[in-house]
């Protein structure tokens, strides 16, 4: 990929695509209504640009923090920071005044542009740092939009270069203190080179829709630039809750949907228990899960109720998005897929040395975009030779399919045996009385660790340990009889992040 010095990434998928004449084509939807055409969102991001520019003194270089749910100012907002010169800093929706400390302290955040209804921990913290210079809300009447109607409908974009930053992301990691991972406008344009183009293959008449933040780069990347890369549309929703997202798929008659495994897996059940006879919303062609390892049960459950392969990929927020996908021609169990053009990935042992296919060890990748994190010492430990390490542990095979194990800290090593937390898990999962589940180790005298399980059971199954014996067995006859856990705890729910990654620290703290 080759990229011009100069190169700012809003006015590329943006300003050009209005420019070539692509201005009244339908862009973003929203519930209630909603529709902005390419034009719209460029007016909008425009007057947001000149009101930070012109009434906010926001300088090239600065970092912006935006906080909104899933919506179309946020999407207006992000271009607008972008187009500008500015640093986007997006931040969870669910964030509260400790955490947006951090970030804004960390990221040095000089300007913010906010949600009305999420202003109040917002202001908390930025009573707490100075830095913070000023916040502006939107989605009210009063704020940010009041400001837009003074400013003009054009701006002249700042001639950013290609590889100046213009998001810090910060990682939704499930330990540690938030990093935050720097994005330059070439790694934008890259991402939107690579997976969307090479996996993906979206269509201009596609309709996104999903539940990942924009403030996540899975849900920045699958429900605003790939499709905007294309000329497509998208759905914005502020909430995308299982039930709610399967209506939205209806009403909008969308055809590509991204969210994580375990909302998949509640769709499922959802469409099963409404015996709906069509397939998914209708309109449906392509389902992406990323965020965590997708479930063969869940990928098979999908399938028997929609006749759709998911598509799974696997990404990072220090790489920007997916590095290993496969489309929904070809589906291997297990297999997160193969490495995606513009990009190389290995498995090396504990010395960084590559292993062969088959054996089971650290996954290594490096492309167009990866990890540079802001200011933190850890840039050290991502980064090895040149690759990026995952954290995952995976396995290739001899036709260079990647297979998951899981992650490198949670191999649970139970009498000189090591068992990937996952591969109990999907083992359960195909249990008829089981919703969810969590496999951790836990300490043990005699076998160092032992595997145990929490699981929280569909309705209509009793706990107790008739169950408990049950689902031992069912585990022992589809796996290598070592690997059943020991211990299962029974609970109402398991601890998530705000991405739907499983939080098992959370788990393992607990016993
Ligand atoms: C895990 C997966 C198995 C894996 C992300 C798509 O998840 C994203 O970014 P995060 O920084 O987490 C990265 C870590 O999550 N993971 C993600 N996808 C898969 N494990 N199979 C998968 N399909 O441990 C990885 O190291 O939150 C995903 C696009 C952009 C993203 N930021």
């Amino acid at each position: 990929l080759q990229f011009p010095a100069q190169l700012n990434c809003a006015a590329e998928l943006l300003d050009k695509r209005v420019a070539a004449g692509d201005g009244e084509r339908l862009c973003i939807q929203a519930p209630g209504g909603l529709r902005w055409t390419y034009a719209d969102l460029l007016e909008k991001a425009n007057r947001i640009a000149n009101v930070l520019v012109r009434e906010m003194g926001l300088i090239p270089g600065n970092r912006v923090l935006l906080r909104a749910p899933n919506n179309p100012m946020m999407a207006a907002c992000w271009f607008a920071v972008v187009k500008a010169g500015g640093i986007a800093v997006a931040t969870m929706p669910l964030l509260r005044a400790k955490e947006l400390g951090q970030i804004i302290h960390k990221a040095q955040v000089t300007h913010a542009l906010c949600d009305h209804a999420l202003a109040d921990e917002l202001a908390t913290a930025a009573a707490q740092f100075p830095v913070l210079r000023e916040v502006r809300h939107f989605n009210d009447p009063q704020g940010l939009e009041a400001a837009m109607a003074r400013q003009p409908a054009q701006f002249d974009n700042v001639p950013t270069a290609a590889d100046d930053t213009c998001l810090i992301a910060f990682t939704s990691g499930t330990t540690g203190v938030p990093k935050g991972t720097m994005h330059f406008h070439r790694d934008v344009i890259a991402a939107c080179a690579c997976w969307p183009k090479h996996v993906l293959k979206p269509r201009a008449d596609d309709i996104f829709i999903g539940s990942p933040p924009l403030a996540f780069t899975f849900g920045l990347g699958g429900l605003l630039l790939f499709p905007m890369a294309v000329g497509a549309s998208t759905v914005l929703l502020e909430k995308a809750a299982p039930p709610l997202l399967l209506e939205a798929v209806a009403q909008f008659q969308a055809t590509v949907l991204f969210t994580a495994p375990t909302s998949y897996r509640a769709l499922a059940v959802e469409f099963g228990q409404r015996k709906l006879s069509a397939p998914l919303g209708g309109s449906l062609r392509k389902g992406v899960s990323a965020g965590e390892a997708l479930p063969a049960a869940t990928r098979a459950l999908w399938k028997q109720h929609t006749g759709m392969e998911l598509i799974d990929g696997i990404g990072a927020t220090e790489m920007l998005h997916i590095f290993i996908s496969h489309d929904e021609s070809e589906a291997r169990p297990g297999a997160t897929g193969k490495v995606v053009p513009g990009y190389r990935a290995c498995v090396l042992d504990d010395d960084g040395r590559p292993l062969p296919p088959g054996q089971i060890g650290r996954l290594a990748v490096k492309g167009p975009t990866g990890c540079r994190y802001l200011a933190d010492e850890r840039q050290t430990r991502y980064v090895q030779g040149g690759w990026n390490l995952t954290g995952d542990a995976y396995r290739m095979d001899a036709d260079g399919w990647f297979h998951y194990c899981s992650r490198t800290d949670d191999m649970i090593i139970s009498s000189g045996y090591n068992i990937g937390a996952p591969e109990v898990e999907e083992a359960l999962l195909l249990h008829p009385a089981v919703a969810e589940c969590a496999v951790v180790g836990v300490p043990d005298d005699e076998r160092g660790q032992i595997v145990k399980a929490f699981v929280v059971l569909r309705p209509g199954h009793p706990p107790g340990e008739v169950l408990v014996r049950t689902l031992q067995d069912f585990v022992k006859q589809s796996i290598a009889p070592y690997k059943y856990p020991r211990a299962i705890e029974f609970i109402p729910a398991l601890p998530r992040t705000e991405t739907g990654k499983l939080q098992r620290f959370k788990l393992k703290a607990s016993q």
